[in-house]
């Protein structure tokens, strides 16, 4: 209970309609963290994990049929359905509720209905949200508890103003507790709802990750996302990372690469670089508002990371490595002999028997892997060792360079700069990317991801372009961040060209100067590369052809990208902002006359 009258009548309603058999209200304390866990060990949704191996840490393993975003499900629902735009899935807003009142009706019985007061930045700072999420998973409420500032001082913080309100289910009520599962979900009916005009969501059936964390991709980006729009900042899928040179100058970047492209990995990178230093703000989605000076100011709303399990190792992510050594909650992966956790790339030689994530007794020679592809790690911000000092300012922190990205075997060079901001605006509307296992849909397929937001964007896409034009004339070039598209997936003969991971410094070694305004690029008809000179090498074990590959731009290979591009910027119709329509046709005169 708090004494705020409107969160109280809000879950009042809401317990009456769900008919839980009682209330919990979360305070965010770490003892009630732990009885809750403990509550879910009891309860045989979490296995605890080898006390002396992984401290207060949790292994919980979804239904096979509920494993990842589901965005066929996802709904915008605005009262215009013009304002929900051709990449979202919209339904009329009035039809939406009633049918999702009827599956609420009584969803809860048999179940604990948890009431959890979140903000979605620190407590306090002038650009925190606060949201309630009110739900029947125990799951959620400890994951939410990792992933976001969860509490009493949330609720005084909060006072009498207006939360962004979360209704979640897992759609399974029970006559007979004794019928419970380990993962309850309803296999038949999942909605993850946006209304943007009301703003407030429900979700329904499923109680996996961005589908029933309701703070991380329904709130901080899609609802968050309609907000900037209407008050002119940017809410955006991007990790914030601080970059120091060897001179101890340091800046800030902000990148925007669709799910399961790399995001924890850059934010968390060791340089190979001699003298260089990486420092994590956040590895999923930046708030970003102009600040008096005139630059763009990054915030991290979030207070954990919610990261891919598979392919985290000692080698590729020693920091995420020690992030999860303890109080973690794993979703998916396969569980060791003595109680630890496995997944496919967290060391060479694979284990000899293990539990897989399937429950299913699991050896080397088994075909599927012994991790979901999409297996992850809940694991709060602060046990991140290279964790910035400023992670929880609330002002957050002046970005030099934003950098865009996605998964393209072939065509898009390692890194370019956009020429200026519109031009990054281009770029960032055209990424495209092979679809991963974080959401449903064929792994593999490219796609067209602009800004790393398809699935996240609360409104008309084509509407969203103009937002970023329009956040472009309200600072000067000097002071907006610079824009670049790197590309760590460049493949040839299914090898990889480019090593990645902490080899990326390279990379970024290059955006920070570029930055600093040095000589150190060539110009092309997509934009500014590096000069082969200037990207610093030494000591990387690579071809002159690899890298000469790495850095090409092909006009007839881009010219037929413009065909693609063309082709997906006509479903926005009218809408499309014609200064996009008049970059790609230069763009195309460019490839025509160059060479
Ligand atoms: P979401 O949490 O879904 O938004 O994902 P993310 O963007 O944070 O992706 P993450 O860093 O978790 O990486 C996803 C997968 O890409 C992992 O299996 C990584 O091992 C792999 N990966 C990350 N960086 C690189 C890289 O530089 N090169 C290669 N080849 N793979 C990478
Ligand atoms: C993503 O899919 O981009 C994620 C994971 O970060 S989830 O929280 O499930 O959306
Ligand atoms: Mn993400």
């Amino acid at each position: 209970m708090t004494n705020n009258r409107k969160v109280n009548e809000w879950v009042q309603e809401w317990a009456a309609w769900c008919q839980p058999d009682r209330l919990y209200w979360c305070k965010g304390a770490a003892n009630e963290w732990q009885s809750l866990c403990n509550a879910m060990v009891q309860h045989g949704s979490f296995i605890r994990l080898n006390e002396s191996k992984r401290p207060s840490s949790f292994l919980a393993r979804s239904d096979p049929s509920d494993v990842a975003r589901v965005e066929s499900r996802t709904f915008i629902c605005s009262a215009d359905q013009e304002q929900c735009g051709p990449t979202n899935n919209w339904h009329a807003p009035d039809e939406m509720q009633q049918r999702l009142r009827k599956l609420y009706q009584g969803c809860m019985k048999g179940r604990t209905m948890y009431i959890i007061p979140f903000s979605m930045g620190p407590v306090r700072s002038p650009m925190a949200c606060t949201g309630i999420e009110i739900t029947d998973s125990p799951y959620v409420a400890v994951n939410m508890a990792i992933m976001t500032r969860v509490g009493e001082e949330v609720l005084q913080a909060l006072g009498d103003r207006p939360f962004i309100p979360c209704v979640h289910s897992v759609g399974m009520p029970l006559s007979n507790p004794a019928e419970d599962t380990p993962w309850p979900c309803n296999a038949q009916e999942k909605y993850i709802v946006q209304f943007p005009d009301e703003r407030m969501i429900w979700s329904y059936g499923s109680g996996y990750g961005g589908n029933a964390l309701l703070g991380k991709k329904c709130f901080a980006l899609r609802i968050a996302s309609v907000m900037a729009r209407d008050e002119g900042w940017m809410a955006e899928h991007m990790l914030i990372m601080g970059v120091t040179n060897p001179r101890g100058e340091k800046k800030y970047f902000a990148a925007a690469f669709p799910s399961a492209c790399g995001k924890t990995n850059l934010a968390m990178l060791i340089p190979t670089l001699p003298g260089w230093k990486i420092e994590t703000l956040g590895d999923d989605i930046a708030w970003m508002h102009f600040g008096a000076d005139g630059r763009l100011y990054a915030m991290n709303p979030e207070f954990g990371f919610f990261g891919v399990a598979p392919g985290t190792s000692q080698r590729s992510n020693p920091n995420a490595v020690a992030t999860i050594v303890k109080n973690t909650i794993f979703t998916n992966v396969a569980l060791t002999p003595d109680g630890d956790v496995w997944w496919e790339g967290l060391s060479e030689e694979k284990p000899n028997r293990l539990t897989s994530w399937l429950n299913q007794p699991w050896t080397p020679e088994d075909k599927a892997p012994a991790a979901h592809p999409n297996g992850r790690f809940t694991a709060p911000l602060t046990q991140c060792p290279c964790l910035d000092p400023d992670w929880d300012s609330p002002q957050g922190v002046p970005i030099s360079a934003i950098l865009f990205g996605g998964r393209r075997p072939t065509v898009i060079p390692l890194v370019h700069q956009a020429f200026d901001w519109s031009h990054g605006v281009f770029t960032g509307s055209i990424i495209s990317s092979e679809r991963t296992a974080a959401a449903d849909g064929t792994v593999g397929m490219v796609r067209r991801d602009p800004f790393a937001m398809l699935p996240f964007c609360g409104y008309h896409m084509a509407d969203y372009f103009g937002h970023w034009l329009k956040i472009g004339k309200q600072s000067t070039a000097d002071k907006l961040p610079k824009v670049f598209y790197v590309n760590w997936f460049r493949q040839r003969n299914g090898r990889w060209l480019w090593p990645g991971y902490g080899e990326n410094s390279r990379v970024l070694k290059w955006v920070f100067e570029r930055c600093d305004g040095e000589d150190n690029f060539v110009r092309t008809p997509i934009g500014l590369l590096p000069r082969a000179d200037k990207l610093s090498l030494d000591g990387l074990n690579i071809s002159r052809d690899d890298v000469e590959e790495l850095l090409a731009v092909r006009p007839e290979q881009w010219l037929k990208e413009v065909v693609d591009i063309r082709r997906f910027y006509q479903i926005f119709g009218q809408r499309l902002p014609n200064e996009l329509e008049r970059q790609l046709t230069e763009l195309e005169v460019r490839l025509q006359t160059s060479g």
